[in-house]
């Protein structure tokens, strides 16, 4: 018997991206561990991927390429070959791409976040063809923007300096679900003597082990930061050498948060004055002080209609009061633009050129609308074709009913490379099955920590599963495509993955790191403690230009939510309750859902509810409810709690919706409505009502006992 050891990485969309240690005996992966020595990761990984062979060798893990037979959605296909089925894709992507090769659409995320399976191969691909562009805007892009306008980039204060923090706001995060190895830091901090605040309406895990959890309206966290300005600039909290040397337009942001008086603020974000006051001094006096006052600003706060400017008022507070000095202070929102990726390289948009003008641009969070548009001057064309990888969009966009009904159409032609048959592989044509990152070779950056990671593959693919990169290697050279970056193997695509001539990642080797699994970044442990902002101007920019020349307000403001109480009382009086479905521990987006142990442990769908609300409602705990607004509806079991404040309520997701009593999950009610700025969609930005269900018994039980069934 041998056995190896190899260096992974995590493929997954996590801020953590683990360094793993895969176990391989005689071909089979038994054991995935945590790297002990790489800095981040420390020997731990969560429960998902510990189990991560429970995944890779799971029983229905798609094995050979697949043709639909029944109808759309039904899930019914029969086995094809390879060769059948790349002959069928590139005829059918052939003949719309004489009428227009914008008729057709690459719909990727991030189900495995490494470059060389993400849009490499892919792009390289669908840029040759000159297919439509998707806008990748699920997740990030309104906080980005907000923070690159504020700050220049997504850089931010180092997770390896976390521990050295006396003050830690975690603002709009749940890292003990989604954040695990930045709280394990926080923890170290804490131990040191930190202070830890957790800002956000639900009393989630995290929340409920801070020192003091601030819960306010969801949507309202832009005026929470106007608010602690106000108190900062009156109260004189404030590092007046940082602000003159490092900032720009302090003059213009007085002005406009002189009226956000602490009374005003707390009447918007529904909390006290005094909540507002302290956490404002708190904060300030750390930083001067001369400690660490961190914020972790994670996503909670960007999926509502104000959603980057709420993160640009954020990535201002550091600034104001000098915490960006301390390697322990400023803030991190993101660090992936610490990552000198060469995207030119990888995706080659220049082979794009070739077809004249710039492609047709769609967003992936109004899939659902863009699905269903006609042929008009402009749209363009109708999309008649979509080829889905690395996302599960009939899970995961917002507004699913329109998505469904868009992968519904007959006249659409769907394939979809996937790992197992998701809800959205239930719509495709045709089914690819791709190889797990323990089958594959890739390459990583990270939203969390400052090294690049690689990823070896531990054992050979499992069935017919094939890298995504093989199969547009394949697409490539049957439609005929025969510049030589289709040839590119997975290591030549990851040797090319960073830039050689940049300094933090100067020398860059794609062999030494195989080799040792992964290298950090050379950058400094506070990034701006001496300025030096990646803005037009070098500074933190409080008065932004950019945001002016796009039609945005150049100084932080407060928007409120499309659908609130307070902001739309009309809509309001019909559907009071505000709801959100953030992350749940034991899954990742819609991925792990299958995988049983972990779905037993989530157990079934579930809304957490204030008792004042159940109450009102005549709702007991563990009833069945149906929560509906205009877009939709679905079943899910109540807890009542005041974990969620009254007119909350609390779905954690993402489920798979065949795994649903109802055959439905939390973004039947969401909206394709999209944030100020970033384009990106407003998830946690949602009006409902919730009612008993008539009787306990799910409208489909039959549906939910026979997928449970099936998954068995
Ligand atoms: N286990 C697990 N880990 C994950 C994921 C997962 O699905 N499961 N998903 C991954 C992905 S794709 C991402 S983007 C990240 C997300 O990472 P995080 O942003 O840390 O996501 P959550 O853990 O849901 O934390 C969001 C918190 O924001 C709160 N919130 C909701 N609305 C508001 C608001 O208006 N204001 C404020 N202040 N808070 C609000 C929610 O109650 C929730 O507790 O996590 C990644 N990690
Ligand atoms: N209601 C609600 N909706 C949300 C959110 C929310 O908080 N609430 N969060 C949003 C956020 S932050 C995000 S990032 C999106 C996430 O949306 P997605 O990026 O679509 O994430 P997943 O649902 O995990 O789906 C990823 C799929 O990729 C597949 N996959 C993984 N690796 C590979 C591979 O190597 N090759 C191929 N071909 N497939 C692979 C997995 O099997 C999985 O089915 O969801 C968004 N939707
Ligand atoms: S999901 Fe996150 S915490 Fe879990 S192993 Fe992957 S990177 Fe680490
Ligand atoms: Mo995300």
């Amino acid at each position: 018997m041998t056995t190896t050891i190899v260096r992974a990485a995590c493929p997954h969309d996590c801020p953590d991206t683990c360094a793993l240690l895969v176990t391989v005996k005689d071909g089979v992966a038994t054991e995935v561990r945590g790297d002990p020595e790489h800095p981040p990761t420390s020997g731990v990984l969560c429960t998902k991927v510990s189990r991560y062979t429970e995944r890779t060798y799971h029983k229905d893990r798609l094995l050979h390429p697949l043709r639909r037979t029944g109808k759309k959605g039904e899930g019914k296909f029969e086995r094809i070959s390879w060769e059948e089925a790349i002959a069928e894709i590139v005829q059918r992507l052939s003949s719309i791409a004489l009428r227009d090769p914008q008729a057709i659409l690459p719909y990727s995320y991030a189900g495995t976040m490494g470059m060389v399976q993400g849009e490499s191969m892919a792009g390289r691909f669908f840029n040759r063809l000159g297919a439509s562009q998707l806008e990748r805007t699920i997740c990030s892009s309104a906080g980005s923007a907000g923070y690159r306008y504020t700050v220049g980039a997504r850089i931010g204060t180092d997770l390896e300096q976390v521990n050295g923090a006396k003050l830690i706001l975690i603002w709009g995060g749940n890292p003990i679900a989604s954040n695990l190895h930045f709280w394990t830091r926080v923890q170290a901090a804490k131990r040191n003597g930190a202070r830890l605040i957790a800002i956000d309406p639900y009393r989630s895990l995290t929340a409920e082990k801070c020192h003091q959890h601030i819960a306010l309206l969801p949507g309202t966290d832009a005026a929470l930061a106007l608010g602690m300005m106000h108190v900062l600039v009156a109260e004189d909290l404030l590092d007046h050498d940082y602000i003159a040397r490092h900032t720009l337009g302090f003059e213009q942001l007085k002005q406009r948060v002189a009226e956000w008086t602490p009374q005003r603020t707390a009447e918007v974000c529904g909390i006290s004055a005094a909540e507002v006051l302290e956490l404002a001094r708190e904060y300030g006096r750390t930083a001067l002080a001369g400690e660490g006052a961190m914020i972790r600003a994670n996503y909670g706060l960007q999926r509502v209609r104000g959603g980057g400017m709420a993160s640009r008022n954020v990535a201002c507070l550091p600034a104001l009061v000098g915490a960006w000095r301390h390697a322990s202070g400023g803030i991190q929102m993101s660090t992936s633009d610490t990552f000198p990726k060469d995207n030119a390289a990888l995706g080659r948009p220049d082979l794009a050129v070739r077809h004249g003008a710039p492609a047709r641009i769609i967003n992936m969070s109004t899939i659902g609308d863009d699905l269903l548009k006609p042929a008009s001057a402009a749209f363009g064309p109708k999309v008649e074709a979509v080829i889905v990888y690395n996302a599960n969009p009939v899970a995961v966009a917002p507004e699913s009913a329109k998505v469904v009904e868009g992968f519904a159409r007959e006249d659409l032609f769907t394939v979809v490379l996937e790992h197992f048959q998701t809800d959205t592989a239930d719509y495709a044509d045709i089914v690819l099955p791709a190889t797990t990152q323990l089958e594959h070779v890739d390459v990583h950056a990270t939203y969390g920590h400052i090294y690049m990671m690689a990823n070896n593959a531990a054992i050979a693919p499992l069935g017919e599963s094939k890298p995504n990169t093989e199969i547009f290697r394949l697409l490539a050279a049957a439609m005929g495509f025969d510049e030589d970056c289709f040839k590119d193997s997975d290591d030549d695509i990851a040797a090319v993955a960073f830039r050689r001539d940049h300094p933090r990642s100067a020398g860059y080797d794609w062999d030494a790191l195989k080799e040792k699994g992964w290298q950090r970044l050379n950058m400094p442990a506070a990034p701006f403690a001496d300025g030096g902002f990646a803005t037009p101007s070098g500074k933190c920019e409080f008065y932004s230009a950019q945001m002016k020349a796009a039609g945005l307000d150049p100084l932080p403001d407060y928007i409120a939510p499309y659908e609130s109480v307070a902001s739309n009382p009309q809509l309001g009086a019909k559907y009071p309750l505000a709801m959100i479905s953030p992350p749940a521990r034991n899954f990742l987006n819609s991925s792990f859902v299958n995988v049983q142990s972990l779905r037993d442990t989530e157990g079934e769908p579930h809304l957490d509810m204030h008792p004042l609300d159940a109450a009102a409602r005549g709702i007991g705990a563990e009833d069945m409810v149906r929560i509906f607004n205009d877009r939709g509806s679905m079943q899910a079991r109540v807890r009542v709690t005041d974990k969620a404040r009254p007119g909350l309520v609390v779905g954690l997701s993402i489920w798979w919706k065949k795994f649903a009593a109802d055959g439905k999950n939390a973004n039947e009610v969401t909206s394709q409505r999209l944030t100020d700025m970033g384009n990106a969609p407003t998830f946690y930005d949602v009006l409902v009502q919730v009612e008993k269900l008539a009787t306990d018994e799910p409208a489909d039980a039959s549906r939910a006992a026979a997928a449970a069934a099936a998954a068995a």
